[in-house]
């Protein structure tokens, strides 16, 4: 990997590991590609007619990128249509995949332009205003060699406690302990699987982070054990800004101490979100990251034990200067007689308040005793705010796990948290999304991510909602959350049959836990990604263009079904496979699909799961949270014509141990034999509470062996 050092860069640490990093002169850079820096950083790239580009982790758009401009510039952006240039995050990693092979990565806090063949449909241009920057050169032979490099530069992923690999519910809002303690009956009561309960804004008094409103919430510490006692855990959302107000300890200590962002006169800076007028906490400071990530214990302290992190690109309602100048505006337009561009000018006036570039300018921070604009390491805020938390979790509690998330993220954020995508809406171009989106965030290491199943905004009906679920069985983040005002979207909440597939679905979560959470500690481990695009496998031209299906892991191929009233859908294997179109886990029904494209049925109560060719899935059972899975028996499918193999790693999901040496890792192996028969063989290393395997292996001409074996 080579490093080319362009002015005088900000320190983003997305880049931690220089082992394989080489220094190299601006002169010396490879020729394809042009790169100047006097008007701003500009390099462009001649594309190939056929290149692929990957890349840019969290953004609309598909797999490949080709054809549009993306900014990287972390945005409250609630509405994700393929027109917007930039949501949440900043994620500037692109990869080309054509006759040249290589990565590039630009190591810069703020707004980058990514022109990928949209102004001229074979040059790639990557700008940014600000030419102060690291430019990192990725070479490898194949896409998933120039991911693993770069994320073997970037350090390890996130790992969450093994509960925050169940199934989540979240609403805007559950808004006091009675309405949390109904929607825990109804999962009960309806027998289906789920570990938390997301607590949104109105848990909080007046929208103050670190306080509980009493009135809703009395005797917290007490709620909180009752509702773990029933085996759920409390999830609270910590934004951003911190209310403006006079006694608020937050405010107060924050103000004294000099821990917020400052404006041009060195005041400090006030903005407006929830509450009204919010400070914003510097978490570029580490003084503020280490006061911030502390507050954390009030409600760890109260039993709290997983936090999501919002509003942190940040958003911004309005500032104190930006809405006077509105008014102003407004003031001197009020009487006259407005035509169409200065009615328009006058609806534009109030929208364009929030969020605004001149805010962002606006306000400072204080790195290493100097003033930086905020505008210019823009995409470092949420990344510092997750940081905090994070720092703050593993010194004081260095031996456990918490689950944490962030809207607003950068590259090197993956080392403290997971990310949700934010605000999608119930539309089935937001379940494909998610889908395209998967491989793209694990290439830059945010492999603890999902999007809000069944969508945010807007309004859900049963088969979204189900479809929906299937797809979202397979991303470590599970949750299902909707919007104020929304259709109630419970898995419980349509009519009986939903209730009845919801439930079958969400228990194939539980019993896939083994697999998911193995496959998962993996790619931490390893490097290496959870969601793959077929390409990482297959080097079929087909399987390079193929984006509605994904590798999950080792083993299997997912096929979703995203699209309304499909009854069915087609799919590309590259090589024969196993179809499992499952309704019930417990259910195991096997066919042998030939290589090539195949239309397969797919009901409505059915997800479709192909296992890979001398690959191994195992499958374990469900239950009503994590915690109480019995897998002494697990299930065995296979489907072999020679030879498989698989390692089902385990560890304690709620501690760090297994950095010591404390996991287990339950090696089988299958041989087929020259009478065609198949040898199972496991060993194990550490100590597992797996006891027996029931195994169903098939061979090429579709011929199953059933069969157990104790361990
Ligand atoms: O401006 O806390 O993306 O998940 O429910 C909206 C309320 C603020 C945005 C988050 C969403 C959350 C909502 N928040």
């Amino acid at each position: 990997m080579k490093k080319i050092r362009i002015g005088k860069p900000f320190n983003t640490e997305a880049i931690i590991n220089f082992d394989d990093v080489i220094d190299i002169e601006l002169k010396s850079v490879v020729s394809y590609l042009n790169i100047s820096k006097d008007d701003g950083f500009k390099l462009t790239f001649d594309m190939g007619k056929s290149d692929i580009v990957y890349g840019l982790g969290e953004n609309v758009g598909g797999l490949n990128k080709r054809g549009s401009i993306y900014d990287s510039f972390c945005t409250d952006e609630f509405i994700h249509t393929p027109d917007k240039k930039s949501l949440y995050a900043a994620h500037n990693l692109i990869i080309v995949d054509g006759e040249r092979k290589f990565g590039l990565f630009v190591d810069h806090p703020g707004k980058v332009r990514f022109d990928i063949g949209f102004t001229y449909k074979n040059i790639l241009e990557i700008s940014a205003e600000n030419a102060n920057l690291d430019l990192y050169i990725i070479d490898g032979d194949s896409v998933k060699s120039i991911t693993k490099k770069f994320r073997l530069a970037i350090g390890e992923s996130y790992i969450p406690p093994k509960w925050a690999f169940g199934f989540q519910q979240s609403r805007w809002s559950y808004p006091d302990a009675k309405s949390i303690t109904d929607i825990t009956d109804k999962f009960r009561d309806n027998k289906i699987p789920c570990d938390t309960i997301y607590m949104d804004i109105d848990y909080m008094d007046n929208y103050k982070n670190f306080t509980i409103d009493e009135k809703k919430f009395p005797n917290f510490p007490k709620f909180v054990k009752e509702i773990k006692d029933k085996g759920f855990r409390l999830i609270p959302i910590i934004d951003a800004g911190c209310k403006k107000e006079d006694g608020y300890d937050i405010n107060d200590e924050g103000l004294q101490k000099n821990l917020y962002c400052v404006d041009e006169d060195g005041k400090p800076f006030v903005g407006a979100v929830w509450p009204g007028k919010v400070h914003f906490p510097d978490f570029l400071n580490p003084k503020t990251r280490k006061w911030f990530g502390d507050k954390y214990n009030f409600l760890i302290d109260q039993g709290i034990e997983g936090f999501w992190n919002d509003m942190n690109e940040p958003a911004i309602f309005y500032s104190e200067k930006g809405i006077k100048k509105a008014f102003k505006k407004i003031d001197e337009i009020r009487d006259q007689n407005l035509d169409i561009y200065s009615f328009f000018d006058l609806k534009s006036t109030m929208s364009s308040i929030s969020n605004s570039v001149e805010d962002y300018k606006s306000f400072y921070h204080k790195v290493d005793g100097k003033f930086i604009r905020h505008y210019d390491v823009h995409n470092q805020y949420g990344y510092n705010m997750t940081k905090a938390a994070g720092d703050s979790f593993s010194n004081n509690y260095p031996n456990k796990r918490f689950l944490l998330f962030s809207r607003a993220s950068s590259v090197g954020m993956h080392r403290y948290g997971g990310i949700w995508t934010g605000d999608n809406k119930s539309w089935w171009e937001h379940l494909e999304l998610n889908m395209k989106m998967m491989p793209s965030l694990n290439m830059v290491g945010f492999l603890y991510s999902g999007a809000d199943i069944g969508g945010f905004g807007s309004d859900a009906n049963s088969e979204l909602i189900t479809r929906w679920t299937q797809f979202g069985l397979f991303t470590p983040l599970l949750r299902n959350h909707a919007a104020l005002g929304t259709r109630i979207q419970e898995p419980f909440s349509f009519d009986s049959e939903t209730t009845d597939i919801l439930r079958d679905t969400l228990n194939f979560r539980y019993a896939l836990i083994p697999y998911i959470y193995s496959e998962y500690m993996k790619a931490v481990k390893d490097s290496e990604s959870y969601f793959k695009p077929l390409s990482f496998e297959y080097e079929d031209d087909m399987s390079r263009r193929i984006e509605d299906q994904l590798l999950v892991g080792d083993s299997i191929m997912l096929a979703p079904v995203y699209k309304a009233n499909s009854t069915g859908r087609n799919v590309w294997l590259p090589e024969e496979m196993l179809l499992w179109n499952a309704k019930k886990y417990t259910d195991i029904n096997l066919e042998v699909k030939r290589s090539g494209f195949n239309y397969i049925d797919v009901d409505i109560d059915q997800t479709p799961l192909f296992i890979r060719k001398n690959k191994i899935l195992l499958i374990g059972n469900h239950a009503q949270n994590v915690e109480a899975i019995d897998n002494t028996e697990i299930t065995l499918i296979s489907f072999v014509d020679r030879s498989a193999t698989y390692t089902l790693y385990d560890d304690d999901g709620t501690t760090n141990n297994y950095k010591n040496g404390g996991f287990s890792e339950l090696n089988i192996s299958i041989i087929k034999r020259d009478d065609g028969l198949f040898t199972l063989s496991t060993n194990i290393k550490g100590t597992t509470n797996i006891k027996k395997i029931n195994y169903n292996i098939v061979n090429t001409e579709g011929r199953i062996f059933t069969g157990s074996k104790t361990i």
